[in-house]
């Protein structure tokens, strides 16, 4: 594919079998503010190294589809205004008529497994929204999740959405849910929902065997690996879900939908709570990174026996 690049670092893992990660950059355009966005960027990158990994973060840079971009890359992105937040639906666009992009979860889980990787870290997955059994906002993530074999490493998802309906939603999809040293589907900024989960396993190998079964099996869906929030740096559910409830009435006052609603919310929540819920984004994110680096680990482990 012309307009896909592949970084040298990358394709040198690639080659020598070393497990790689990919991490998404709609989070450093329009998940956090600057400059903690590129602070974060780095450090998770350091992380995955650290750990024994390859990070790969994805984004669309002048109509070409990055895997590997550069620290350089990565400022660029952070302080670039007009880079477009890209979905499944965008993608063709955006590379056709050579703009800025940086990928959702659903965008980056098609590119990374296009160059071939399994496993792939963000902070919290787009769902139903509130309301969502009348205005069908229901993000792109879901259906992604449905289709492409990658195993996504998150937090949960937000409390701005209806998490009960986006169970079921990843249910239909049939996407298998597995909760790392959970019981229960985490929160995001919380560290648990109430929502019980079928799936808990304890280790990443346990959770690298659940990948090896769904590769043998040859389905095509993707694994959600849901690992909360350590409780230490959680904000409990009672705190968060009165902003939540502001910040999704605002929404709807100002009369916010589609595309723009989670960017919206994401900011709105940041204001609300005086930036007590960056510093989860932060701590969640850095969580989600050594355990995806842990899994690839065990995963590529696994192969070699
Ligand atoms: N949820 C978060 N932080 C984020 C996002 C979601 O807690 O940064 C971003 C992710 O890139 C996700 C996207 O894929 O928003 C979902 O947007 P939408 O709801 O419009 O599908
Ligand atoms: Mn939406």
């Amino acid at each position: 594919m012309k307009s896909l690049i592949i970084s040298d670092k990358v394709k040198e893992a690639k080659y020598e079998n070393r497990p790689v990660v990919a991490l998404e950059s709609t989070v450093i355009t329009h998940g956090m503010p600057y400059p903690e966005n590129i602070k974060t960027a780095k450090e998770l990158e350091e992380i995955i190294t650290t750990l024994g990994a390859v990070p790969a973060t994805i984004a669309i840079l002048g109509g070409k589809i990055k895997v590997g971009i550069s620290k350089e890359e990565i400022e660029l992105l952070a302080q670039e205004e007009k880079v477009e937040k890209v979905s499944r639906r965008d993608l063709p666009q955006v590379v056709a008529q050579g703009k800025y992009g940086s990928t959702t979860v659903a965008a980056t889980m098609i590119i990374a497994h296009r160059a071939g990787i399994e496993f792939f870290v963000t902070g919290g997955i787009g769902g139903v929204h509130r309301g969502g059994e009348n205005n069908f906002d229901i993000s792109a993530d879901l259906t992604e999740l449905g289709r492409t074999p990658i195993t996504v490493i998150s937090a949960g998802a937000k409390a701005i959405l209806d998490l009960e309906l986006t169970l079921e939603k990843l249910e239909t999809e049939g996407v298998p849910i597995i909760g790392y040293r959970t019981s229960e589907f985490p929160a995001f900024y919380s560290s648990s929902s109430g929502i019980k989960l079928k799936t808990r396993v304890d280790t990443p190998q346990d959770i690298a065997k659940i990948v090896r079964a769904r590769n043998e099996l040859k389905l095509n869906n993707g694994i959600l690996v849901v690992n909360p929030i350590p409780e230490e740096f959680e904000i409990p559910y009672s705190q968060i879900e009165p902003e939540i409830k502001k910040a999704v009435a605002e929404a709807r006052e100002q009369e916010i939908s589609g595309f723009s609603l989670t960017p919206f919310l994401l900011d709105r929540i940041k204001e609300i709570s005086a930036g007590e819920s960056l510093k989860v984004n932060i701590e969640l994110l850095k969580n989600n990174a050594r355990l995806g680096a842990r899994l690839a680990l065990s995963y590529q482990n696994m192969a070699v026996l």
